[in-house]
């Protein structure tokens, strides 16, 4: 970290004013020379303490933010804390401040009534809540092999939070759809540089209004932080966080696809199954991302570990079922030949972070390697192979710690 960077950037980022939301100067102490190693060549990062509303993080990049949840902050939570929420943005130019009674939520193209919708105005819809695990498309992108450009994750581009807010099927009512509708675009206040395209992203109009998709002003009880969205996002229940617009203040209906470069060039995977190309492929044919798969993470141990021979040792971890719940996570010390159920926590929402865990028999002195994987509702496994695509998208193996008794 060039800590020469930091004070200004805490000024800049450390004197907004939320109205009320009660931004504090600076979130916590840099936390200097305290690195965390993500597990692939040039992922030793140093943590710091020096973001609005945010505790010890991984800095990716300072400019447009990257910051990474480190797992340890993960361990034995269902609901990610808001200050170790991973931070993703693409331009430089985000909302360094929004004042709440000025704020307007747009609504227009192909509606009946085109909206400028306050804050209040939104908060005299009916109110839903709704758990969903926030990950992005690329987590752990640094961990593919070969290697692909784009931001170097390693598993902590991902959270999961309790949302509050309304649906944006309401919304929309409101407005009225005219016909010939077919996609709803959704943008915020970020700002692209001069000739780029605007952040922007489109749902089919029926996933647009299936209910689940919603606008959200909270995450975990409080209102979201300015990095994570303020003062509205959208939550898209189960697809990759590229759709989960922040600082959400333009809602528009379509009616012909969005041929923008987010959707049309950008955030598209192989239309193979699982996303899984040869690697080093690059001609073949792509679709949006959508849908998340199944993942589980360990948290307790995060990492390899050392184990007292003859002690049953206890492990656990996360687990999403992407698209749909959390059936099952299994374990295996045998690479996948023989699993056994691990316990799960309770559910806390078909489209959360499910937490699970095992006390496992004691062990000979040796070497070990104990492997995860989730299986959710659906039937889908994940699977034991990496896949691989150019873009780093969708990476979910079975993921394995190293375990050494002695
Ligand atoms: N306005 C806006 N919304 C955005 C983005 C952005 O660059 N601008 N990035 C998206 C991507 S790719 C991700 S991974 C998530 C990250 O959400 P978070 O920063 O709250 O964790 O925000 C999404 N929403
Ligand atoms: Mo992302």
């Amino acid at each position: 970290m060039p800590d020469r960077a930091l004070p200004g950037r805490r000024r800049a980022l450390g004197l907004i004013g939320l109205g009320g939301a009660g931004l504090a100067a600076g979130a916590g102490a840099p936390v200097f020379g305290q690195t965390v190693d993500l597990g692939f060549a040039g992922g030793t990062r140093q943590l710091s303490g020096d973001w609005p509303q945010k505790g010890a993080m991984i800095v990716l990049r300072e400019r447009a933010p990257l910051l990474e949840t480190p797992m340890s902050a993960m361990d034995g939570e269902v609901f990610t804390p808001n200050d170790r929420f991973f931070v993703r943005w693409h331009y430089d130019d985000i909302p360094l401040s929004v004042d709440p009674a000025a704020f307007r939520l747009r609504v227009g193209g192909a509606v009946r009534r085109p909206l400028a919708l306050s804050l209040d105005a939104l908060r005299r819809l009916p109110r839903v809540e709704i758990a969903a695990v926030n990950q992005c498309s690329g987590n752990s992108r640094g961990l593919f092999t070969p290697r692909v450009p784009g931001a170097q994750w390693g598993d902590g581009a991902i959270g999961n939070a309790l949302w509050t807010g309304v649906r944006l099927r309401d919304v929309l009512d409101l407005a009225g759809i005219a016909p010939g509708a077919v996609e709803v675009r959704v943008a915020g206040l970020d700002r692209p540089p001069p000739g780029a395209p605007w952040f922007e992203k489109s749902l089919a109009i029926d996933h647009a209004r299936d209910g689940e998709v919603m606008i959200a002003w909270a995450m975990n009880g409080a209102a979201l932080p300015l990095l994570n969205g303020f003062p509205l996002r959208l939550v898209v229940p189960g697809w990759y966080s590229t759709y989960w617009i922040k600082a959400l203040d333009r809602i528009e209906v379509l009616t012909a696809p969005d041929a923008g470069y987010w959707m049309a060039k950008a955030y598209r995977i192989p239309a193979t199954p699982g996303a899984d190309v040869a690697r080093g492929s690059k001609d073949f044919a792509t679709v949006p991302i959508g849908r998340m798969v199944p993942r589980a993470f360990f948290t307790g141990p995060a990492g390899d570990t050392k184990v007292v021979a003859g002690d049953p040792f206890y492990v656990r971890g996360l687990a999403m079922g992407g698209a749909h719940g959390v059936a099952r996570v299994d374990l295996s010390m045998d690479a996948g030949a023989s699993w056994h159920a691990a316990t799960l926590g309770p559910d806390r929402g078909r489209y959360g972070f499910r937490l699970w865990e095992a006390t496992l028999p004691a062990l000979r002195p040796g070497g070990y390697r104990l492997w995860a994987r989730a299986v959710n509702t659906a039937g889908e496994v994940q699977g034991m192979k990496p896949i691989w695509n150019p873009g780093g998208y969708m990476r979910n193996p079975a993921p394995s710690i190293a375990v050494r008794a002695a």
